[in-house]
């Protein structure tokens, strides 16, 4: 029933953004002080219902965020929260109308540098009381917030931002905020107008709010150029003593070791994700993986049978890898992608 793998369940109660000067608890002291005035809740527990993840939040059944593929399951109606929006309709309910939630968040997803099994949010929610506001007000006040909080976080320092029109089914109209990060635009955060019908069923019929889910890892990467995001797991000291006096610094990469790429082609049967795949990689290969790419898709002309080709990049964060280490591991990976995903190897 349950699809969480070891490596996984490890970190849950790990709590990277409560452990004191940690990156994340850095920047979530940060942004607490900027909403002064929000309620915080930063120990709810991860283990969530199907309904407070998925339905209370107007999710599709047929959504692809629901699907086992994409989402970690306890059980047929338990998750660990995909999101930290998982925790809204109970704290509407509750009354609240300005808070924090600070979470652990699970989801199976793409291997790189920006994403990782297990991160971190912040869902920030603010409400008006019937007939106070427009949805233009909110939208107005939602995005004056989060530019005012990126401007407090990086301070002085040169920052590009975008808005991009996003689409979530608990918000609309929906945005999310990109930034510019080593060449590239990393998305922060997403956030939006709350829908209506979440108000109502929460008792607060009439009502109007903004919410937003900010990536904690995405600003801590942006703002004290933290080049990975497996390093904020690490226990290095080389690591976590960067950042002992608690205020932004720019964390010094401590010596690269050098990259081993495989390369790995099979078949893939009718039924076949993905992020099967990249689980399956990380389960073997935990922290030593750094990227996994799809580097070629094929169909036979004749058989029309799909291939795929992945680069896999194997690097450590704090030593070399040996030759025959990362040889053990990609042959690991080699029989249990036949003997799991039922993939033929080319
Ligand atoms: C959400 O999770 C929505 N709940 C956000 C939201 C809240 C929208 C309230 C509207 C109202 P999204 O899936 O885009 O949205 O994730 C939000 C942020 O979480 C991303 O912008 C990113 O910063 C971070 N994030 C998502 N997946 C990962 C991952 N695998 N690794 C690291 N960070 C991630
Ligand atoms: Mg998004």
């Amino acid at each position: 029933m349950s699809n969480v793998p070891a490596g996984v369940a490890a970190l849950v109660g790990r709590n990277l953004h409560k452990q004191p000067l940690h990156p994340l608890n850095i920047v979530s002291r940060r942004i607490q002080n900027h909403f002064r005035d929000f309620k915080v809740f930063d120990d709810l527990a991860p283990q969530v219902s199907v309904a407070q993840c998925f339905d209370q939040l107007n999710v599709p059944q047929d959504h692809i965020s629901r699907k086992p593929s994409d989402t970690f399951y306890l059980d047929a109606l338990h998750v660990l929260r995909t999101h930290t929006s998982a925790h809204q309709n109970q704290l509407l309910m509750q009354g609240h109308e300005r808070f924090l939630v600070f979470g652990d968040c699970y989801r199976r997803d793409q291997i790189d540098a920006t994403h990782y099994p297990v991160f971190h949010q912040v869902e920030g929610v603010k409400t008006w009381r019937k007939g106070q506001v427009t949805d233009e007000t909110v939208i107005e006040d939602l995005k004056q917030n989060l530019e005012g909080l990126t401007k407090s976080l990086f301070q002085n320092r040169e920052l590009e931002i975008r808005w991009v029109d996003a689409y979530f089914p608990f918000t609309h109209p929906s945005l999310e905020m990109e930034v510019r990060f080593r060449d590239d635009w990393l998305e922060l955060l997403g956030c939006g107008v709350i829908q209506k019908n979440i108000l109502a069923n929460c008792g607060r019929e009439g009502e109007n709010g903004w919410a937003f889910g900010i990536g904690l890892e995405r600003i801590a990467m942006t703002l004290f150029s933290i080049p990975d995001i497996r390093l904020f797991w690490s226990q290095d000291p080389r690591f976590i003593n960067q950042f002992a006096s608690g205020e932004v610094i720019q964390f010094q990469p401590y010596s690269k070791f050098p990259p081993c790429p495989k390369d790995i082609s099979f078949w893939i049967p009718e039924l076949y994700n993905s992020n099967d795949f990249y689980a399956l990689v990380r389960d073997i290969a935990g922290d030593l993986v750094e990227n996994v790419e799809l580097v070629d898709e094929f169909t036979h002309p004749k058989t029309n049978r799909q291939s795929h080709c992945y680069r896999i990049i194997y690097r450590s964060m704090d030593r070399s890898l040996l030759n025959s280490e990362v040889n053990d591991l990609q042959e690991k990976v080699r029989q249990d992608v036949v003997g799991t995903l039922g993939v033929e190897l080319r």
